[in-house]
């Protein structure tokens, strides 16, 4: 962690040892939350939207303060900081807590999801529950699992385009830190780089990573198309984004305060989607003005290339599996 991430860590947790540590329902708390993206991205807004309401709702008793646009570090910092109670909300993609909650990684498969309409049908149903249920169970997790959000599609982009294979040949590939991501790059013919995305932009303008994977907003807000001006539709994750708690703080509030969260998080994750659908068109339209060129891929050969992927990180979880595909 570097020393800025220490002093964000170090900040927030000072600011939340003021706060009652059992049921004191009263007492005002300063909620801290933190997104790797900046102000007006669609997963920060609508945490900070959920914080305008809970202010609302509880006369200023309650409120969020964010941190957006990585001050306290990259998803990794942010988990492990969430876990201690430095900070209370952090929204991550579920990539980095599939190695926390084994569950989560059925998300996480190549090709998983058929579309974003089938992605959002399963976290907006029993799945999605059960899913954070897992997660705030988890001895392992020590967070409270929040609501989903939208995260789209992730393709390849590069420095040329990739249609199959053969052009990921050689090319070094960053993917979120989870060995699924690694192993399933690495099967679609290119080399799986596990970096944090805070060390993202530097590694492209540098040459450490040839190219990476996202979606179009994070493509262009974090610059990485002013390096990488091929953007290849292989769609091979559709991954959807995490808010969650930290369960230390969590367990230090009130029932009634708690239930206020849980109900405005799952508000949140209904209303985020209507920004996010505005800010990938947005954010495609930008990319290709800004010069990137968005290749069509034959994504069925990428489909069959990660086929060990899915046999091998799935069998454990065969029947939640079949749940998603028989959601229609
Ligand atoms: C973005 C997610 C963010 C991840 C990032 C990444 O919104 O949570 O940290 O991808 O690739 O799409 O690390």
């Amino acid at each position: 962690m570097s020393s800025r991430h220490m002093f964000g860590a170090a900040l927030a947790a000072a600011c939340f040892a003021v706060l009652p540590v059992t049921g004191v329902a009263q007492q005002k708390m300063v909620l801290k939350a933190t997104d790797v993206h900046a102000l007006g991205y669609p997963t920060v807004e609508a945490v900070v939207r959920m914080g305008a309401k809970l202010e609302k709702a509880t006369s200023g008793r309650l409120s969020i303060q964010m941190f957006p646009a990585m001050q306290l570090g990259g998803e990794k910092e942010m988990i492990e900081q969430a876990q201690v109670g430095a900070l209370q909300f952090a929204r991550i993609s579920v990539g980095p807590m599939g190695p926390v909650v084994d569950e989560l990684n059925v998300f996480n498969l190549p090709f998983m999801f058929r579309d974003e309409a089938h992605m959002r049908k399963v976290i907006d149903g029993p799945i999605g529950d059960e899913l954070l249920n897992k997660l705030t169970a988890a001895p392992t997790s020590r967070l409270v699992g929040l609501c989903w959000m939208d995260g789209g599609t992730r393709s390849v982009y590069a420095k040329k385009p990739i249609k199959g294979p053969a052009d990921l040949k050689g090319q070094k590939i960053r993917m979120m830190g989870n060995p699924i991501f690694v192993e399933t790059m690495n099967a679609m013919g290119g080399n799986g780089i596990s970096m944090g995305f805070n060390e993202l932009y530097q590694a492209l303008q540098t040459g450490v990573v040839d190219g990476a994977e996202n979606n179009p907003p994070s493509l262009l807000t974090q610059n990485h198309y002013q390096v990488t001006k091929f953007y290849s539709l292989t769609g091979h994750l559709i991954l959807p984004e995490l808010l969650v708690f930290s369960r230390k703080s969590w367990d230090g509030m009130s029932k009634a305060d708690q239930n206020l969260i849980k109900k405005f998080s799952r508000e949140a994750q209904l209303e985020q989607r209507g920004l996010w659908n505005k800010m990938v068109a947005d954010s495609e339209a930008k990319l290709k003005a800004g010069g990137v060129q968005f290749v069509t891929v034959d994504k069925k050969v990428f489909y069959d290339a990660t086929k060990p992927i899915r046999a091998k990180y799935g069998a454990k979880h065969v029947a939640l599996i079949k749940r998603i595909e028989d959601t229609k």
